[in-house]
């Protein structure tokens, strides 16, 4: 039987996705694929938020997979040695699943997140302004992760490409998909609206939002973004443990290297289709650089200057 949500569906608008072969549908003033956008409206329409909750929040290829293990293993230290943490046997997104993508993705089922043991830790990439009331208005608090949008393109553009084998249709050429990016008709976006709604809800509200950024994390070489990480979710490092160098061994399980090392994240897909391993590719800053022109950065800086002009809000991209 068709559901009323089955014919709000129907109404969106929509445009090819990069993959050439499925939609991506615009809901409330944003751009979601096929494979996730019931998820997002039920999640939207569902879900109650807890004060003690805690939530990942990024656009796709910010470095979700990273904060999500940083924070598991952050408020868990006490619970699980960092020796034999579940992260060393478990993908990063089975430990904090999306919220939108995942748990609220099954048609014909509401999830029930009651016997969650607190604090619950879940993932969104749903904008600020679309979250359920109850995630703005409680006492929760969101951690949120961005990436300079020429890495994030790039990284993107892979993730589709890689399984475009699986599709009908030939998918879309970098630079095809690159001018849908640049007029803002891409998976979850426009980025910039999405950055801004978060940027603007950390300036609001700092205890409720802390804004981080993928390039500040990778030259931090004193882990002060960890430090402030614990802080934010309510368990800091003591000065016992950061004599001890827990920051730092907090941060070298969940580096690059070692995640992308682990068994776990290069074997198996995820229930999405996509393999483990498309997760962890390169995890460099300006990467970019080996696939677009100066032309096409240019475009896409500027585009980005002007949406974020006045915000105090800018992007390293090397
Ligand atoms: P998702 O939103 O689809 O879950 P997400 O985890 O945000 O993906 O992003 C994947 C990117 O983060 C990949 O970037 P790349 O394509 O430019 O390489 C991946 O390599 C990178 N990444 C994964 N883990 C880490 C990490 N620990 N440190 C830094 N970058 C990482």
């Amino acid at each position: 039987m068709e559901t009323e949500e089955d014919q709000l569906l129907q109404a969106l608008p929509r445009e090819r996705n990069w993959d050439g072969t499925s939609y991506i549908f615009q809901y409330q003033g944003f751009w979601f694929p096929s494979w996730g956008i019931h998820g997002v409206i039920s999640f939207q329409r569902r879900f109650q938020a807890r004060a003690t909750d805690l939530f990942l929040a990024s656009f796709p290829k910010y470095g979700t997979a990273w904060l999500k293990s940083l924070i598991f293993t952050t408020v868990n230290r006490a619970r699980y040695g960092l020796n034999d943490t579940p992260l060393l046997i478990t993908s990063p997104h089975d430990l904090v699943p999306f919220l939108d993508l995942d748990l609220f993705s099954n048609k014909n089922q509401i999830p029930d997140l009651e016997h969650h043991p607190n604090p619950r830790i879940f993932a969104t990439h749903t904008a600020y302004s679309l979250l359920p009331a109850s995630m703005r208005d409680s006492c929760c608090r969101i951690v949120y992760v961005c990436r300079n949008p020429l890495d994030q393109f790039i990284s993107y553009w892979h993730f589709v490409v890689q399984r475009s084998k699986e599709y009908v249709a030939p998918p879309l050429s970098l630079e095809e998909s690159f001018d849908m990016y640049c007029n803002e008709i891409h998976s979850f976006g426009p980025f910039c609206d999405q950055v801004l709604g978060y940027w603007k809800a950390s300036l609001e509200n700092p205890n409720k939002v802390l804004f981080l950024k993928y390039e500040d994390m990778k030259e931090d070489g004193k882990f002060q973004y960890l430090k402030k990480l614990a802080e934010f979710l309510g368990c800091p490092f003591s000065a016992d443990e950061e004599r001890d160098g827990v920051m730092e061994q907090v941060s070298r399980l969940c580096s690059f290297e070692n995640l992308k090392s682990l068994e776990v994240n290069n074997t198996g897909k995820r229930k999405s289709g996509s393999p483990n391993s498309a997760f962890f590719r390169k995890g460099k800053v300006g990467d970019w650089a080996n696939y677009l022109t100066p032309s096409m950065a240019q475009r896409l800086n500027n585009l980005v200057e002007e949406k974020l002009a006045g915000s105090g809000l800018s992007f390293k991209a090397s």
